[in-house]
């Protein structure tokens, strides 16, 4: 029996979970997943019985059925109790995971756009905090974004001036609340990481909320789970989870850069003209 059901289990193809939540939602996962193969074994048992039972006999006559009301009940009750039960079962994760409500106070935020194909991502920098942009402001910057300025950030604003961005990479410490809002330059993509047990849609003209904790070290994939275009299947970043040091180092680095990009270039040095003036004479 047990080599029967080994040969059925396919819970052990799931990547490795470094997620706090995950190994609740694996479970919950395992529940549907051996429920629906007990029903697919009953169904299917079932048919093949009746196939063999009421097969083809040339002295049968075929006999009209009218329904019966037990029969019928009964198949309206049952599943009604199973899908209520795990839906009251799994109540409780969904909301921990899933409710706006319930997001936990967030270590780190990061904003997350996606595109075809690719993703992009906003850090608040070394102060912690977005300057203006299409989520902090939305009124105001939804009509700054563009290709070139996917966040729509206002640089006008002091506080945007450590934002930085990372194309289709981006890094998070360990053991850390992570909260990203979520959106779409153009069509529906879903935000999927597979070893954090994380997915959602991300929407185009509004932000979903998603968070995580992860407990392992490491580098790790990211996925567009919505087929949206021609170039979905290339629409993929990867992430790494660091140490809080390493992490701390990169935001530096990071932030350094941005700044550097945003402030005004020094002149170039004016020839000293003196000098050439004194040759010509
Ligand atoms: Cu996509």
């Amino acid at each position: 029996m047990d080599f029967i059901l080994s040969m059925f289990d396919m819970l052990n193809w799931f990547p490795e979970n470094i997620s706090t939540f995950g190994h609740e939602l694996d479970n919950l996962f395992a529940i549907i997943y051996w429920v629906s193969v007990a029903i697919f074994f009953i169904t299917f048992g079932v048919l093949g019985y009746f196939l063999v039972k009421y097969r083809y006999r040339r002295d049968a006559r075929g006999y009209n059925y009218h329904g019966n009301n037990i029969v019928e009940i009964t198949w309206t009750i049952l599943p009604t109790i199973l899908f209520a039960g795990i839906g009251l079962y799994s109540d409780d994760i969904w909301e921990r995971t899933k409710y706006s409500s319930r997001l936990p106070k967030a270590d780190v935020s990061i904003l997350v756009m996606g595109k075809q194909f690719g993703w992009q991502f906003l850090y608040p920098g070394a102060d912690g905090k977005f300057g203006r942009n299409a989520y902090t402001d939305r009124d105001n910057c939804r009509k700054l974004m563009s290709s070139t300025n996917p966040f729509g950030i206002d640089s006008t604003d002091q506080a945007s001036m450590d934002d930085f961005t990372s194309e289709n990479q981006f890094k998070v410490p360990v053991n850390a609340n992570l909260v990203f809002h979520g959106s779409s330059q153009d069509v529906l993509h879903s935000f999927f990481l597979p070893h954090a047990r994380v997915k959602q849609d991300v929407v185009p003209g509004t932000w979903m909320n998603i968070w995580c904790n992860l407990f392992k070290a490491g580098k790790y994939e990211l996925a567009c789970a919505e087929l949206c275009g021609g170039g979905h299947y290339s629409m993929r970043a990867e992430y790494e989870v660091l140490s809080k040091s390493a992490y701390d180092e990169w935001v530096d680095k990071k932030v350094a850069e941005a700044i550097a990009a945003r402030s005004p270039q020094p002149a170039a040095p004016v020839a000293d003209t003196t000098k050439v003036a004194s040759l010509t004479k």
